[in-house]
């Protein structure tokens, strides 16, 4: 731990199923304090106990969860017994088919988290729309008035001395010029909460994020996404990311791709994964697993959707590099399905009204020679994500640069997908299938292609690294993985890669 059972013993590679984790830990306890046991993540299903109490299940592979262990654990020999199972359900989210490996166990860090009795439970710090103030709200565990908190950002020289209302909580609000978090100044301030014995610091970037017209403005400029899509893959190894290494490894190509946009596709990333991209200067679109077909009608499975949604945006709303809340991916249209994602994408503006909200569609009709954007989707999304894989699953290389769009939302579009897979260092002409050659001719076309559409406004082409994927099988070339990487799983480039960075320099 932190880790996939799958990668770290060959007879579990395909298992899908239960795993028990224990471990045995003394606990130093400060008096009087509250105590929480933190997963950051569990793949798929997490039932946890400590000391032999049950504490409670978890559902949800990519979010963290808590439960209090105040009173249960103890100064020396306790044990934490957690029961993963990974087992794909129909139900689910993501349902039994996903273009993914399904790595399962306790893929990210745990912690025992020690807190004073009266703590602060949360808090919300940003920039006002219009960038003329910081507002926020710092909430405390219990809710009763007249409790003191304070707000500190040391380098703009200011101090709040608040105090709670009768729900523990305590907003503000006060005038402010900071410099602005942007990906050519990924700028952060420090943050210092304070209330009674308990103290927070963070770190956080001050921003602002709209649409005007088919326009996404960043503080106010127009921006356009120069992105790349991630799985939340090891390189060099597979496997989930389990270090910061690994995560800067991943940034460090994309960054020489030139980008200042990263798609963290299809589920919520790791902590780390964001903090290193805010840090580095990279705006992100963070997602949920609403992947292809998962159950639209069932109440559950939307539950289990708004549940994820809620808990990555609970955990990220301080982070200035986040953007775009994705709530789906590739679902084909129903009524049910309308009202699934009407439902998420009511959910995202209720629990955070300062980021935009987008989805990934794949269907178009075709009209008057044109690819027409026209699923319902687009009315419910600030941004629409399109994925198409012209010169791959449909068409040749060449017949892509002739395609024109039109969209019947005046929004701003990304290509949230494209690409074409290739063997590194399999080498032909740019009509054989898994060249490098081929790859690269579809890059250069879809490249032509993205240049005419005038409401276009980022792109997040697929993918960064070559991953695993339980449905690629295709001997000699495929091996279990999904080869539309720019780079090998080994780190090895290929020649889309510098298509692409081509295609990037020359925006600037
Ligand atoms: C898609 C999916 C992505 C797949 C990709 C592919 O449209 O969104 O998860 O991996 O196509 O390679 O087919």
């Amino acid at each position: 731990v932190p880790g996939d059972g799958n990668t770290q013993e060959d007879k579990l590679y395909y298992y899908e199923g239960t795993v028990w984790y224990k471990r045995n830990f003394d606990f130093d306890q400060q008096e009087g304090g509250r105590v929480f046991v933190y997963f950051e993540a569990v793949n798929y299903e997490a039932r946890v106990y400590l000391n032999g109490e049950y504490l409670g299940t978890h559902v949800g592979g990519y979010t963290p969860f808590q439960f209090e262990v105040t009173g249960l654990v103890k100064e020396k020999d306790n044990y934490l017994v957690v029961k993963v199972d990974n087992k794909r359900k129909r139900e689910a989210v993501p349902t039994v088919n996903t273009d993914w490996w399904n790595y399962g166990g306790i893929t990210r860090s745990v912690h025992l988290v020690q807190v004073p009795e009266q703590h602060i439970r949360d808090y919300s710090i940003r920039l006002s729309k219009d960038r003329k103030s910081i507002e926020g709200w710092v909430s405390l565990s219990d809710e009763q008035a007249g409790t003191k908190v304070s707000v500190e950002i040391p380098e703009l020289k200011k101090t709040l001395d608040l105090e709670t209302d009768t729900q523990g909580m305590a907003s503000f609000h006060f005038n402010a010029e900071p410099e602005l978090w942007e990906p050519a100044n990924p700028k952060l301030y420090q943050v210092l909460l304070r209330s009674g014995k308990d103290r927070i610091e963070d770190r956080i970037g001050f921003r602002t994020i709209e649409t005007r017209g088919t326009e996404i403005l960043l503080n106010g400029k127009s921006i356009f996404l120069k992105g790349i899509s991630i799985h939340e893959e090891a390189p060099f190894k597979t496997g989930r990311v389990t270090s910061v290494e690994e995560c800067r490894t991943l940034l460090k190509w994309a960054r020489e791709l030139g980008c200042n946009f990263v798609r963290l596709a299809h589920y919520p990333h790791s902590d780390s994964m964001i903090r290193e991209a805010e840090r580095m200067g990279f705006v992100v679109w963070s997602e949920i697993p609403v992947y292809w077909t998962i159950l639209y009608d069932n109440p559950e499975t939307y539950e289990n959707a708004e549940n994820q949604l809620e808990e990555m945006i609970v955990r990220d709303r301080n982070r200035a590099a986040v953007i775009l809340w994705s709530i789906a991916n590739e679902t084909p249209v129903s009524e049910t399905r309308n009202s699934f994602l009407g439902g998420l994408a009511k959910k995202a503006r209720e629990l955070d009204d300062s980021r935009l909200i987008t989805a990934a569609l794949d269907t178009q009709s075709e009209s008057g020679g044109k690819k027409m954007i026209d699923d319902p989707l687009g009315n419910l999304v600030d941004v629409i994500g399109v994925n198409n894989y012209c010169g791959w699953y449909s068409g040749s290389p060449g017949s892509c640069s002739m395609i024109k769009w039109g969209s019947e939302y005046a929004k701003p579009m990304i290509m949230s997908e494209m690409g074409a897979g290739a063997l590194q260092g399999y080498h032909g002409t740019a009509i054989d299938r898994w060249t490098e050659e081929y790859q690269d001719e579809v890059y250069k076309k879809n490249i032509e292609m993205m240049r005419g559409i005038e409401f276009l406004r980022g792109a997040s082409p697929w993918i960064l690294m070559d991953f695993r994927s339980p449905r690629r099988h295709l001997k000699k070339i495929q091996k279990d993985f999904n080869r539309k990487g720019l780079l090998s799983e080994q780190g090895v480039r290929k020649k889309a890669f510098f298509t692409l960075q081509e295609y990037y320099r020359s925006l600037e």
